[in-house]
């Protein structure tokens, strides 16, 4: 059922993607150029973008050496192309040898990541393992206030400050409370402040020397939350965050409602980090671990039936 929460959100998507795609290939047109012509602009519908281009280029290599013949040779080489540009499915989280396992969640204004630390919470909870937020945006008295909230009903233990502390201190009674309390994950919301880059490196650089001081290897991992409705307009956004700090993965919030699902493509193979999560609505169940394979199967296939079964195992 997990499945048919991202086939739904991936829906407008599909309706532009798989959508063009099954009238292209339904038609069991003959393969030429004009076809792939076709193909080109149906991709570029789905916001495949760089991703979508540069597949585009290598099956008309690929056409013109007369390796692919017919309109199926093709539909199978998109598909197999485009998982290759999506990289090896990455397992959940990562865990600390020992101790606390420290998630640091950033992004920009909006991008989703306090919702997303709520979702991530949720998520560990269900595997059974301890969580405790930590609320490092002290920007914004509400900010703390909505994760408060969050925890509340999640029944997590949160650390927090008045607003306007410094990140770092909240991050060190956090860290320090989760050794004392043995909790198993520590997820740490962060403000967004893109316009001012430089307070960010500074205090986002500062958090995570104090959690590695009191929990060594922290941050084990750093997951920059994007908002998928700004389709490739996310990759500069996440450009900017690279520089930052060392990501180890994205969650691509809103995926629900946006017909731009097919950025996920470029936002993979431009940035070099794996989409590890999804987000597919507002609530804490709204969230599922990022699998290449279901993204494809609820990105290119028709609807028709399929909308109605899930097709997981
Ligand atoms: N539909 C949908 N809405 C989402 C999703 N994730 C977050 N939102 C909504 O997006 C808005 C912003 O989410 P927040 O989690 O507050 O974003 P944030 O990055 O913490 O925002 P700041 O702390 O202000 O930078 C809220 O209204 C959320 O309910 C999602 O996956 N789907
Ligand atoms: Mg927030």
């Amino acid at each position: 059922m997990i499945f048919a929460r991202l086939r739904e959100s991936l829906r407008n998507t599909r309706e532009k993607l798989a959508g063009g795609l099954s009238r292209l290939f339904g038609l069991k047109r003959e393969l030429d150029d004009a076809f792939l012509a076709e193909l080109e602009a149906v991709l570029f519908a789905g916001d495949l973008g760089p991703a979508g281009r540069a597949t585009i280029e290598q099956l008309r290599a690929e056409y013109r050496e007369r390796k692919l013949k017919s309109s199926d040779d093709v539909r199978a080489r998109l598909r197999a192309l485009l998982r290759a540009r999506l990289g090896a499915t990455v397992p959940d989280l990562r865990r600390a040898a020992s101790g606390p396992t420290v998630v640091l969640v950033v992004g920009v204004n909006g991008s989703g990541k306090t919702t997303s630390v709520a979702k991530l919470a949720k998520h560990c909870q269900r595997s059974g393992r301890t969580v405790m937020v930590v609320a490092c945006d002290t920007f914004r008295a509400a900010a703390v206030e909505q994760l408060a909230t969050w925890a509340e009903r999640l029944d997590v233990p949160i650390v927090r400050k008045e607003a306007g502390a410094d990140p770092a201190a909240v991050a060190f009674d956090g860290a320090e409370a989760a050794l004392l309390q043995g909790i198993d994950v520590l997820i740490v919301d962060t403000a967004g402040r893109l316009h001012t880059r430089d307070d960010l490196m500074q205090e986002l650089g500062k958090v995570r020397r104090v959690l590695d001081k009191k929990i060594p290897g922290a941050p084990h991992e750093t997951l920059l939350v994007l908002d998928a409705t700004t389709g490739q307009n996310a990759i500069r956004q996440a450009e900017v965050f690279t520089q930052v700090v060392p990501l180890t993965g994205v969650i691509l919030a809103k995926l629900d409602g946006t017909a731009k699902g097919g950025a996920v493509v470029s936002i993979r193979e431009r940035l070099g980090i794996p989409v590890r999560f999804a987000g597919v609505g507002e609530k804490p169940d709204d969230f599922e671990p990022f699998d290449p394979e279901r993204f494809l199967d609820a990105l290119l296939e028709d609807g028709g039936t399929a909308e109605q079964g899930d097709g997981a195992p």
